[in-house]
């Protein structure tokens, strides 16, 4: 008889330890206002199908490859080797971009985002987030990046198919998270993370992960600088107040090499190629010795500040004048 009425007793308190326990949880969770985000991230320990990680974008045509993807993937460290980058072009069917991506055996998928193809990544991710769902397996961990995405607020409805966003520049901030992730520590990080502009000394350069075909039939993005003076009110990049460098010698070896491998149009993406000089200068001097070797096979595309067009840098100009391309948009800054 006092058996009958102990077990139950002894249940009650055990389910009132239970009850504490996760309300202890809840509160914890509550107060990091996470609840949403934890409950997307808890995941079976051992449910992982490997440690690769995949970088992916939906480039506005084919031949504009992604510089990002490139340097996020030259900056992981030790996790390099387990990344893979898989480009598209907006005009692709929704079918050829989520075939490879379900073929890969992922952990990690790292997605940039650009104006461009905000709404075509919108649709690549709900389709991938229904396939997942339906064959039952272990979903990645998607993290989004990017221009669009490091200013959109936090209820645009892409960030409905992500753990993480990482807002601003992702080469240090993405290999952090990287790292977390295969470690299982990332619970804590939030899922909006404010990246610091990165030290351009210190970071690794993506240009050796240009593929020969690249070089052959692609426009080749570079930038020898970050950022812009100029404010004007509809520009991103007036979200900067300064202007960074990266180191010119070790930056000039790169362009030899890239050369080197076949190059053939390159396009500076500083959105003020000509505020230092001196710099500027080097640099033409460097592509003209490279034209000439090349018999004027060799394309070279700034963008450059009108105003800004000292004698010395306009007596270097006849032999680039037919390739002269002035951005429309910074003629009134
Ligand atoms: C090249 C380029 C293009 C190319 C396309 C390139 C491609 N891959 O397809 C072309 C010429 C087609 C183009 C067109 C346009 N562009 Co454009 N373009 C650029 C440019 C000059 C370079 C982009 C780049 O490679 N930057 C270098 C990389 C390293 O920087 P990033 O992309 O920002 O990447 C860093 C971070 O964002 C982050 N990150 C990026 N991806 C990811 C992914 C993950 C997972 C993580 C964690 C982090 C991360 O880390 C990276 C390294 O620090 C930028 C200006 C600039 N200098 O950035 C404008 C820019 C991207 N373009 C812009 C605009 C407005 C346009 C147009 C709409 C212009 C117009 N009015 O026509 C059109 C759109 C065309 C269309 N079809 O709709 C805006 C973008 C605004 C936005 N919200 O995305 C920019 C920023 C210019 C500006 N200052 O306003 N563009
Ligand atoms: S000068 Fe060009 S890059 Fe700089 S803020 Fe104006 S439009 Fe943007």
């Amino acid at each position: 008889m006092a058996d009958r009425h102990c077990r139950p007793v002894r249940l009650l308190v055990k389910e009132k330890k239970v009850f504490r326990k996760l309300q202890f949880l809840k509160n914890y969770f509550r107060k990091k206002q996470n609840v949403q985000h934890f409950a997307r991230l808890v995941r079976e320990p051992t449910g992982f199908p490997s440690k690769s990680i995949v970088l992916t974008t939906i480039n506005a045509k084919w031949i504009h490859p992604s510089l990002a993807l490139r340097l996020l993937k030259a900056n992981l460290g030790p996790l390099e080797e387990t990344c893979e980058i898989i480009e598209f072009a907006l005009r692709q069917p929704l079918g050829e971009k989520t075939g490879p991506l379900l073929a890969a055996r992922l952990r990690i998928l790292g997605v940039s985002v650009s104006i461009w193809n905000h709404t075509a990544t919108l649709e690549l991710l709900e389709e991938l987030e229904k396939a997942w769902a339906a064959r039952n397996v272990t979903r990645p961990v998607v993290v989004l990046g990017g221009p669009e995405v490091s200013h959109l607020p936090p209820e645009a409805e892409i960030f409905r198919f992500a753990d993480f966003v990482i807002r601003g520049e992702g080469e240090e901030a993405f290999s952090a998270l990287c790292e977390n992730i295969m470690n299982g520590a990332e619970h804590d990080t939030p899922k909006f993370i404010n990246a610091e502009p990165v030290n351009l000394e210190k970071i690794k350069s993506g240009y050796h992960l240009y593929a020969d075909e690249d070089l052959a039939k692609k426009l080749i993005y570079v930038e020898a600088s970050r950022g812009c003076p100029f404010n004007c009110e509809f520009c991103l990049s007036a979200l900067d107040s300064t202007v960074r460098e990266f180191p010119l010698d070790p930056f000039l070896a790169q362009m030899d090499e890239l050369v080197g491998r076949g190059a053939s149009t390159f396009k500076f993406l500083d959105r003020s190629f000509n505020i230092n000089i001196k710099r500027a200068l080097k640099v033409i001097e460097f592509f003209l010795e490279k034209i000439k070797e090349r018999k004027g096979r060799l394309v070279v595309h700034f963008e450059m500040v009108p105003s800004l067009f000292p004698d010395e840098l306009r007596g270097r100009f006849p032999v680039f004048r037919r390739k002269l391309c002035v951005l429309k948009s910074a003629f009134s800054p």
